[in-house]
């Protein structure tokens, strides 16, 4: 059995719901909520991240990582793997920035390394818009790993800063992501968590 340490409302987590109920495949919930559930975590995998994944007693960090061991078919080629790593360095990482400095003392935010980010999500929304053109999915007609990455990273992305409507592709890819059932499933679970967003959710998706 596969028992994977997570929390509904993680982006990396949802990255790896979304392609283990892709796949049908069965896993066990260890939902990460307070202080002593993080140690657990921490045990594992000291640098203290979810997802992890634990199978058959064998550790496995890192969401991609985790999709490859278990659902290898959702890795079919360097293009999925590139475009994964785009996801989480180029719309993750800096959606991560955002609402991060949220969470910090007013006197410890760092406008400088927000504004970065904001800038650095243009880039992103503007290249993935020209990348996705004749494209269902991100690597062509076949659902991978890359959106996997997408779904979450984009549908927090544009809470914390919009997608501009002359993006309409990356705008497109965004909602039809969210129409697809692994996805719905995912975003369905972390409903009940969204009052604790800390920028605040928007009233919609
Ligand atoms: N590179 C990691 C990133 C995982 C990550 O950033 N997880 C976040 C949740 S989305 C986390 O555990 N945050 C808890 C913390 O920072 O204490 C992966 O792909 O799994």
């Amino acid at each position: 059995m596969l028992i994977l340490h997570a929390h509904p409302f993680s982006s990396y987590c949802q990255k790896v719901t979304i392609a283990l109920y892709e796949t049908g495949t069965p896993f066990e919930w260890r939902k990460i909520e307070g202080p002593a559930d993080f140690d657990a975590l921490k045990r594992l995998w000291p640098i203290g991240l979810m997802p992890v994944l634990v199978d058959n007693g064998a550790t496995v960090a890192e969401s991609s990582i985790i999709i490859e061991h278990v659902v290898p078919r959702l890795v079919p080629s360097l293009e999925v793997r590139f475009l994964d790593r785009f996801f989480d360095n180029y719309v993750m990482t800096p959606m991560q920035k955002i609402v991060g400095d949220v969470l910090r003392p007013q006197a410890e935010r760092d406008p400088r390394g927000v504004a970065d980010a904001k800038a650095r999500l243009e880039v992103s929304y503007a290249w993935l818009d020209d990348r996705l053109k004749g494209k269902t999915w991100a690597a062509g007609e076949a659902f991978t790993m890359a959106d996997c990455a997408a779904a979450p990273s984009l549908f927090f992305a544009d809470w914390v800063h919009p997608i501009a409507e002359r993006f309409a592709g990356t705008r497109a890819y965004r909602a039809r992501l969210l129409k697809r059932p692994s996805v719905v499933r995912a975003v369905d679970e972390a409903r009940p968590y969204r009052g604790v967003f800390p920028p605040g959710a928007p009233d919609r998706d």
